[in-house]
């Protein structure tokens, strides 16, 4: 184990002989680590939190701290993932000038990368579901943007706009058709915003980051347990947990894939994550919401595809990448989705109106 993983465990009261660590999982962000204490049969979560995306670490600290909570309270038998606290008592550890926090690892759980079996995405979509549902009565204004404007597709719009200003020529030409393809698509920009500020599109609270790598299944029911990543749990609409799941669980290939044939749309996960969204959310979707069950799909997927695209002009800065490229590949392979979701369009609009209707 590493000398600032033991400065870090020394704060929560573990001594360096007890404890063995190793990295785990494959998010884009954070750094991930398994730990084991000799003689304990619970193992811990413990994460640096990445601070070039989140200026304000106690931010995160603090909505998670709130809507704890807020569920312990209310709903106490709700599996909650909340932070430790260090023997100090605060929610994370600052060592090295990093913040880190640890959790409780959840026994006999597994999480996917990609999805198997449409059952995985009706669970997970009840699961996402579920956590904005029982959070209807909280007070949403009290959390703080953990990344300021983070799913707000005008602000992703001007970032890619001010990258492209910005960007080095021989990258510029060697997105040309990506480029063309963005500013194309700005329509869902002005949709997007005939609606924002319509009362019945209200804020509520979001995950954020809905990819079927942060939910936990049971390894041997495969049933849901809970939701993990908390990182951007803040106010947004309904539309960017919906639309992420769309964008992600809809292809049996994830963003990385650079053969685009291998993009294409799988009905019956679509049904199932609309069924499984409605089991809990269908009952307090305003009017309007259910009207943008099918554009939050359009709507994240087109935002993730500019997130790529402006990273990529920007030198690859942000999202990790194992090969010069591999932006410019991620934001085709987006637009590949996002043209095979257009192209399913009316068969997908009627499945959200018969699982509306039923
Ligand atoms: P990142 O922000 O980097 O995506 P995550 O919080 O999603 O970090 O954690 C990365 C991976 O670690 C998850 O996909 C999951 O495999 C595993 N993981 C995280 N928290 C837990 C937990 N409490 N119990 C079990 N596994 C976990
Ligand atoms: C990042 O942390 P991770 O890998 O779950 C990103 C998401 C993107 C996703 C694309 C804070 O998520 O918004 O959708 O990559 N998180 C942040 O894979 O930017
Ligand atoms: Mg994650």
């Amino acid at each position: 184990m590493n000398s600032v993983t033991k400065k870090v465990l020394a704060e929560y009261g573990y001594s360096a002989d007890e404890i063995t660590s190793k990295k785990f999982g494959t998010g884009h962000i954070n750094s991930t680590y398994l730990i084991s204490i000799a003689g304990e049969t619970d193992r811990l979560i413990l994460q640096s939190i990445n601070q070039n995306v989140f200026r304000e670490p106690l931010i995160i600290a603090e909505n998670v701290r709130l809507v704890a909570k807020y569920l312990k309270d209310h709903y106490p038998s709700y599996l909650f993932v909340s932070c430790i606290p260090t023997i100090r008592g605060e929610e994370m550890a600052f060592v090295d000038e990093t913040y880190w926090r640890l959790t409780k690892y959840i026994p006999n759980s597994i999480a996917y990368e990609t999805l198997n079996d449409p059952r995985q995405a009706f669970e997970a979509a009840v699961q996402f579901g579920r956590l904005s549902k029982l959070l209807d009565g909280f007070e949403t204004s009290l959390l703080k943007p953990s990344i300021p404007g983070f799913h707000d597709l005008n602000l992703r719009y001007d970032q890619f706009k001010e990258a492209l200003q910005n960007a080095h020529a021989e990258l510029r030409s060697k997105a040309s058709v990506q480029i063309e393809q963005a500013l194309r698509h700005s329509f869902i920009v002005d949709y997007f915003n005939s609606y924002k500020d319509s009362p019945e599109f209200p804020d509520r609270v979001m995950h954020h980051d809905t990819k079927i790598s942060n939910m936990l299944f049971d390894k041997d029911t495969n049933e849901g347990i809970c939701v993990i990543d908390l990182d951007t749990l803040m106010a947004g609409k309904f539309i960017s947990d919906l639309g992420d799941m769309m964008r992600t669980y809809l292809c049996p290939f994830s963003e990385n894939e650079p053969d685009t044939d291998k993009i294409f749309i799988r009905q019956e996960y679509f049904e199932a994550i609309i069924k499984g969204y409605l089991k809990e959310m269908g009952s307090i979707l305003t009017p309007i919401e259910k009207d943008l069950i099918l554009f939050s799909g359009k709507y994240l997927i087109y935002m993730q595809a500019l997130r790529f695209l402006a990273d990529y002009l920007n030198g690859s800065v942000y999202y990790p990448v194992a090969y010069p490229e591999q932006n410019l590949d991620r934001t085709i392979n987006q637009f590949k989705l996002l043209s095979e979701f257009f192209n399913k369009e009316k068969v997908l609009q009627s499945i959200v109106d018969e699982c509306l209707s039923n």
